[in-house]
């Protein structure tokens, strides 16, 4: 039942409306044009699908978008999301693989929706989990986030903490497309806000900080973050560049510093894919508008992190 091992959905989504830094939004192109997509299918021979040029997101404005429970441009977040959401889930439901460039994590809203559904209907109604590969935590409800930045409550609304009643701000996502806290599984962390380290204690969610790493190594904390999933569980890997130290990822909107090395992160991706059971990747918060120095470095670490979650192999 496992996606076709070479069909590849591409998704390509220019939007930064979950932030407030421009940019991010040019990140698709960016990693295109650094050769992302000749080469999965020259070199990892995948055959690809869906809309080969980068659609503007942010083109999707609402006539007007007052800020609703605190949250920043809340309807054309909402109406970008929900539209990746049957995108993602087109690609995913034929059996294919998809992989989603982004864009800020907001996108992840949909992206999640979409897989979820995918896989309850392919799967049986089997529940999958979520490898967050993040400096931060992205669990922010609007009433603990202190800067309205959708891009970092994603996790909450996909895992149904955050609800709405307006259906034209997430109120659209139904219980098919989220996702259960039990499956949720977290890299990377170094930045947790108050509120959101609450909600991490009180529903019991299985976190990996940079601390963790430190104290086991990366190969172990992969391999307990794979336990704590289970075997036979298909897997959506969302993973924020900025999980990367700025070293190897500097242009991101908001970098931690003491983060992932470049093969930290290579080493989760490929762990992954060694699985089996990676049905979509999305790869986001590149921005190369900043550090425009360290631009191409960090669009080759997206590059990077892609090609070894897709199967790319040292030797
Ligand atoms: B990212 C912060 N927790 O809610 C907030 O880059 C940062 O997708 C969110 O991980 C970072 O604004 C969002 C302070
Ligand atoms: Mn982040
Ligand atoms: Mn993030
Ligand atoms: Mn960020």
């Amino acid at each position: 039942f496992l996606p076709h091992p070479s069909d590849l959905g591409v998704v390509l989504v220019g939007f930064s409306g979950g932030q407030c830094k421009e940019g991010v939004d040019a990140a698709p192109t960016a990693l295109v044009q650094a050769g992302l997509l000749d080469q999965l299918r020259d070199d990892l021979g995948y055959k690809l699908h869906g809309d080969a040029s980068v659609r503007n997101y942010n083109e999707m404005k609402p006539a007007s978008d007052e800020p609703h429970r605190g949250m920043k441009n809340p309807r054309a977040v909402s109406a970008v999301t929900e539209t990746l959401a049957s995108q993602v889930y087109e690609q995913a439901r034929q059996g294919r693989m998809v992989l989603t460039l982004g864009g800020d994590h907001s996108i992840a809203i949909g992206t999640l929706a979409g897989t979820a559904k995918a896989v309850r209907e392919r799967y049986n109604g089997r529940e999958m989990a979520v490898i967050w590969v993040d400096a931060h935590a992205d669990i922010n409800t609007p009433e603990t986030s202190d800067s309205g930045n959708v891009h970092g409550m994603p996790v909450a609304f996909a895992t149904g903490l955050a609800t709405s009643q307006e259906r034209d701000i997430f109120g659209w996502l139904t219980d098919e497309q989220k996702i259960s806290t039990r499956k949720l599984v977290y890299i990377g962390l170094r930045d947790v806000d108050r509120g959101e380290k609450k909600i991490l204690r009180d529903h019991g969610i299985r976190a990996f900080s940079m601390h963790d790493i430190d104290r086991h190594g990366i190969g172990r904390v992969v391999e307990m973050a794979l336990a704590h999933i289970g075997a036979d569980t298909p897997i959506h890997l969302s993973f924020d560049v900025d999980a990367l130290d700025p070293m190897w990822a500097p242009s991101t909107g908001t970098p931690v510093r003491g983060g992932l090395t470049l093969r930290e992160g290579d080493y989760i991706a490929e762990c992954v894919h060694e699985t089996g059971q990676l049905v979509a990747m999305d790869l986001v918060e590149v921005n190369p508008n900043l550090e425009v120095a360290g631009a191409s470095e960090t669009v080759r670490a997206g590059v990077s992190l892609v090609r070894c979650a897709l199967g790319d192999t040292l030797l």
